[in-house]
């Protein structure tokens, strides 16, 4: 099985050689594709310095922040170019502990065409974060499923491991996301192709160095994408429509 995982970049200068080192120490087998939106603090330039000294670690570079779902999906495509097997998303921040790669490899490697590294199932747990973010997050995700009718606890989540199949049938160019958003709909559109996905619990850790890129915005295209998408299959349930 051959593993890459692809970190999304954007002035990550302080977090990425720690994220990045504890990887390649916890699963050498992983090959890591850093794809940088030409961070203003240098990161892409640090990228290609780890990635000249490890042949193991790919730099792509892209011209400027684009948002986390089209680094992804410039990713997944620089990966599905080559031959791998596993493609894996991880944060640069630390908040993805590369430490527990290896339970969602194994999922994946027991026939989960995606795993899904949970927060909110039995085993999961959240550091460092305050009483709201948590309530956003399993607020997020409540929502999220009982609109889609997804019964995952963590839809939002972004440590995941799909099957290069699983990504193989997914046409990049209907994604509209670009934050959180993308981490639903890619979940949404597995789902329907009655793929099979697998929560397994992970600690998600908040990031200690540099800055979150979250934004209010991000969450709002989030839950209005949710509502859209998940009234939107209701309304073909309801009238046969395809
Ligand atoms: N290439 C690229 N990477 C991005 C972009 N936005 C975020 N990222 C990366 O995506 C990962 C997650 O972003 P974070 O800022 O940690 O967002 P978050 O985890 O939702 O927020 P926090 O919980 O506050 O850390 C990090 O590795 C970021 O550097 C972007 O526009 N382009
Ligand atoms: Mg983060």
């Amino acid at each position: 099985m051959r593993v890459i995982t692809i970190i999304p970049t954007y002035n990550e200068l302080e977090s990425l050689p720690l994220t990045v080192g504890r990887l390649r120490t916890s699963v050498p087998d992983s090959d890591v594709l850093i794809v940088d939106d030409n961070s203003p603090d240098g990161t892409g330039e640090l990228a290609d310095k780890m990635a000249a000294e490890d042949s193991n670690i790919h730099v792509l570079h892209r011209t400027g922040k684009d948002g986390l779902g089209a680094a992804y999906i410039a990713g997944f495509e620089w990966a599905l170019a080559k031959d791998y097997d596993v493609l894996v998303e991880m944060d640069a921040d630390g908040s993805h502990m590369p430490e527990q790669l290896p339970r969602l490899l194994e999922a994946s490697a027991a026939g989960a065409d995606l795993v899904i590294g949970s927060r909110w199932v039995k085993g999961g747990e959240v550091v460092n974060w305050p009483l709201i973010r948590k309530i956003i997050s399993r607020g997020g995700s409540f929502y999220s499923r009982t609109l889609l009718g997804l019964p995952l606890r963590d839809i939002t989540a972004g440590y995941r491991a799909f099957k290069r199949e699983t990504l193989e049938a997914i046409n990049f160019d209907d994604i509209e996301s670009r934050g959180y958003g993308f981490q639903v709909d890619m979940t949404f559109r597995v789902a329907m192709m009655g793929k099979r996905i697998v929560e397994v619990p992970v600690t998600f850790v908040e990031r200690e160095l540099g800055a979150s890129k979250m934004s209010g915005n991000i969450v709002v295209e989030a839950m209005w994408n949710v509502t859209r998408w998940g009234l939107g299959a209701r309304w073909k349930k309801l009238t046969g429509k395809k």
